[in-house]
């Protein structure tokens, strides 16, 4: 416990000019600091959007005068609530965006002398983005621009990479919310989207495009097998009805009357 020695001079005057001085003490003065423990950060890990309560215990010898926050993100400097009944103080901060905060809380009492604490937390985000990837058109000829469009994706903070990856003979990547490609070659294309936020949390989405070789159409670049047995059954019956009705003209004709 830290005290001064203070020592107490009385002066008495009386009607007249005469005076006497008296001294008395000395006294110990108590000079001890109010004390701030307790400290707790709620959540200790906050997970952005998020507000975050700050507690703090101040106790001393003196009733205490006012309790203070001191931050730098956001940079505030606020007077903290007490909590009726108790020695507790708090104050709440609110956070978007990934921050690294560090603070002090200062208390002083009715004397004036005060002490403080510092503390410090990380607020954080954990939220993966959700990735929308879009194009338009869906479907173009061969030499035709497709838009790739990524920006319905979504974050709870923001997105900070949009990344889109094809194979188009080679392995194709594209930059960007908004990205354009010409496609040289027919085929069904998958799309893929990545988007990525600020803190390294992504998600993915793919989107199918179809290039077309003529403007009339579709055309794939293999015919399934399937297909070709359907055709070669629809030959192979037309020839043979072909064959039959050939076959009866002439035996009908070779019978009929000369
Ligand atoms: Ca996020």
């Amino acid at each position: 416990m830290s005290t001064s020695s203070v020592v107490l001079r009385v002066i008495a005057t009386v009607p007249g000019g005469g005076s006497a001085v008296g001294l008395s003490g000395p006294f110990a003065v108590l000079t001890e600091p109010p004390v701030l423990e307790n400290l707790m950060i709620s959540p200790g890990r906050p997970s952005v959007p998020a507000d975050v309560n700050i507690t703090v215990d101040v106790v001393g010898g003196f009733p205490i005068w006012e309790v203070w926050l001191e931050a730098d993100t956001p940079a505030v400097n606020i007077s903290m609530t007490p909590v009726a009944g108790t020695r507790t103080f708090y104050a709440s901060l609110s956070y978007d965006a990934p921050a690294s905060v560090t603070f002090v809380i200062r208390a002083s009492d009715v004397r004036g002398v005060w002490a403080s604490l510092a503390g410090s937390f990380e607020a954080v985000d954990e939220e993966a983005p959700i990735a929308v990837a879009q194009a338009e058109p869906r479907e173009v000829p061969v030499g035709g621009t497709a838009t790739f469009d990524g920006s319905a994706s979504t974050d709870n903070h923001r997105i900070a990479s949009y990344a889109w990856s094809f194979q188009d003979k080679d392995a194709q990547h594209l930059e960007g919310a908004f990205a354009n490609y010409t496609f040289l070659h027919a085929g069904t294309y998958e799309v893929t989207l990545r988007v990525e936020d600020a803190s390294g949390n992504f998600d993915t989405d793919v989107v199918t495009v179809i290039v077309a070789s003529s403007a009339g159409g579709v055309r794939s670049e293999t015919v399934p097998l399937a297909d070709l047995c359907a055709l070669s059954l629809l030959l192979f019956g037309l020839a043979a009805a072909a064959l039959w009705v050939a076959l009866w003209r002439r035996m009908f004709q070779d019978r009929g009357p000369r």
